[in-house]
């Protein structure tokens, strides 16, 4: 599988590299390691995502300027990275091969490859096995690019299915060049400050359920507004509630700009995957997510409360 989608790789005349909407670190460190493979290989490559503003935090990446949110006219091949379903990768249906690589365990398989290997804890490490599979060269570049997928999407560490592999991993990237303090530092250590602000409402505003197990808070448009933050500043906030020592499970409703909510679902142990599925969205075991049209969060949090309850009944 490894090889098979590698030698499609070389074929393609012109690749498309896709991260997914409201692109981390995991879909944009795996996209730019393949980016530096194929290019090393003589490819013609274009990174897209069709985010316009992607999180800055991620900017040190090599090529992250590369990336641009406009398709190429002509190309034969599409590699996703880290999008569980086709939608993910916001763009049309067309006349070209793709090769999905991922790690969720609600992939959908729409590839005419798929590299999904669901026990991994990043696509970063998909991406990885595939290389030396195939007996790349690793550069400082994309080992770089490889740690911190494989770190972004484990929260450096602390959470997601880490076994002694991914260590493995990450050692052999430590020895091609990734510095592991250096690459914590420009992506844990600047954050904006509307970002602590927003944490700050959080904090304030935060309700707990089913004595005190269930963390819920919903952002309003308005309350993003006051802080100053931007979407992608939402992004693993929800985290902080599932630490408290009671919690199993928090949850972060956001309205959208465009209408709209999205959800997060994170646990420590609980599978939230099985509550995104039912309301057709996806993810893993302790982190998953879904989106809906027009409802009210109130009454929406409290269906997703009880949801839960009847689960956990089971
Ligand atoms: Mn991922």
């Amino acid at each position: 599988m490894y090889k098979q989608a590698w030698k499609r790789m070389l074929e393609a005349k012109h690749s498309v590299i896709v991260s997914h909407v409201h692109p981390d670190g995991d879909t944009l460190g795996s996209a730019l390691a393949l980016y530096d493979a194929l290019t090393n290989a003589g490819k013609k490559v274009t990174l897209y995502n069709a985010s316009k503003e992607l999180p800055l935090c991620y900017d040190f990446l090599p090529n992250f300027a590369k990336i641009k949110y406009t398709l190429p006219k002509e190309f034969d091949l599409v590699i996703s990275c880290d999008c569980s379903t086709f939608d993910r990768l916001k763009i049309p249906q067309g006349n070209y091969d793709i090769v999905n690589i991922d790690h969720h365990l609600t992939n959908h398989y729409f590839g005419t490859i798929d590299v999904v290997i669901d026990h991994f804890s990043s696509a970063g490490m998909v991406v990885y096995e595939l290389l030396k599979a195939n007996d790349i060269l690793m550069s400082k570049t994309c080992a770089s690019c490889l740690y911190t997928a494989i770190a972004d999407d484990t929260g450096f560490f602390l959470y997601g299915d880490m076994d002694a592999l991914t260590f493995a991993i990450v050692s052999q990237l430590v020895k091609c060049g990734a510095n592991p303090k250096e690459i914590a530092s420009k992506v844990k250590r600047r954050e904006s400050l509307a970002k602590i602000r927003l944490y700050g409402y959080m904090l304030n505003h935060f309700d707990l359920h089913e004595n005190g197990t269930i963390a819920t808070i919903i952002f309003d448009k308005a309350s993003l507004e006051a802080t100053g933050a931007k979407r992608h500043d939402t992004k693993n906030i929800v985290n902080m509630l599932r630490s408290i020592v009671n919690v199993t499970i928090a949850i972060m409703i956001l309205e959208e700009k465009e209408g709209g909510y999205k959800i997060s679902l994170r646990s420590k142990d609980f599978n939230v995957a099985q509550i995104a599925l039912a309301y057709h969205g996806g993810g893993h075991k302790t982190a998953a997510g879904f989106e809906v049209a027009l409802c009210d969060p109130t009454i929406l949090r409290n269906e997703i409360v009880e949801k839960i309850k009847r689960m956990k009944a089971l």
